[in-house]
């Protein structure tokens, strides 16, 4: 199904959402980013899904963020025009994306490989935040707080600030991706750890996924002095996996006894 600028394709449990408007390296206007939006709920209000991959159509870019010739012709616009502080930007979605990067990754459209769980790039990949120099315009959708968080600060810096752009090789020694493979396996590749992760209980995966972004910054001992720990966020995750019904029906360890695959109902 193609929504306006994004397709959408399922595969079991996962569903690839592609950026599509390889005209202009799938740069995104208003209105793609609306229907980038529509896809992500989609896909959260989706009982049947459990993993989407992001990426875009053609092999030259995964998305090189906002359409400048669309703020060329609209100077007037103000973040709200855009819509990117209420989607993928902002919102952390509750299941596991991955992003297939295939090409150029800059701008808006890094700061969207930066809020996926995982990142597979192809050989060509570049990534890079040029906002400041070709927008006039700050990272404004997440990059300066989500790339310090993933990568060196001051190597973070120096792509804030002088626009310094990393190679798959590069971003793959810093750990801003987990893997780099052909442009004809990326897909494949991105589907296959998809899949992966769908082998697994899905609220736990959801529960464990939300325990990391929660407690980056929070406390690791819990103390007279310290009111919240990241124990007491686990505590709550714990509560909250043994009243599903994947744990009480003891499907993991039966699953594993038996030696079969586990049946996730994903409630
Ligand atoms: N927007 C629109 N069209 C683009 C964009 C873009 N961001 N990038 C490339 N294109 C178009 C080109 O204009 C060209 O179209 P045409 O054939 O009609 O001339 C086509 O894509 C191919 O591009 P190139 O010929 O330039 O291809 P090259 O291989 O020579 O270069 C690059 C590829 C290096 C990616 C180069 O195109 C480039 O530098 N692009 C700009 C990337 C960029 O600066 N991105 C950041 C945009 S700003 C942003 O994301 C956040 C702004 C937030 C605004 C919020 C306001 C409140």
């Amino acid at each position: 199904m193609k929504n306006s600028d994004i397709k959408i394709k399922k595969y079991g449990r996962t569903v690839l959402i592609s950026i599509d408007r390889p005209a202009s390296l799938n740069a995104f206007t208003p209105s793609t980013v609306d229907a980038l939006n529509k896809a992500i709920d989609e896909f959260e209000n989706d009982n049947e899904l459990w993993t989407a991959v992001l990426t875009g159509v053609g092999e030259k870019s995964f998305c090189v963020g906002a359409d400048l010739k669309w703020m060329a012709s609209n100077p007037d616009a103000k973040r709200e025009d855009w819509n990117t502080h209420k989607g993928i930007w902002k919102k952390m979605t509750e299941k596991p994306i991955i992003a297939a990067v295939n090409g150029y990754c800059l701008g808006g459209g890094f700061e969207i490989a930066l809020c996926c769980d995982l990142i597979i790039a192809t050989t060509n990949a570049i990534f890079g935040l040029p906002e400041l120099k070709n927008a006039g315009s700050f990272p404004g959708d997440g990059g300066p707080f989500r790339l310090p968080r993933q990568i060196p600060q001051r190597i973070a810096m120096d792509m804030l600030l002088t626009d310094k752009r990393l190679s798959s090789k590069e971003a793959l020694r810093l750990g801003l991706i987990n893997q780099i493979v052909k442009s004809d396996d990326l897909l494949n590749k991105a589907l296959e750890k998809a899949e992966q992760i769908n082998n697994a209980p899905p609220i736990a995966v959801r529960l464990t996924r939300n325990l990391v972004y929660s407690s980056l910054d929070l406390p690791l001992n819990e103390s007279e002095e310290i009111s919240f720990s990241s124990w007491n966020l686990y505590n709550n995750a714990e509560k909250k996996l043994h009243q599903s019904e994947d744990w009480k029906s003891g499907e993991g360890p039966k699953a594993f006894l038996e030696k079969r695959d586990a049946n996730w109902t994903g409630k």
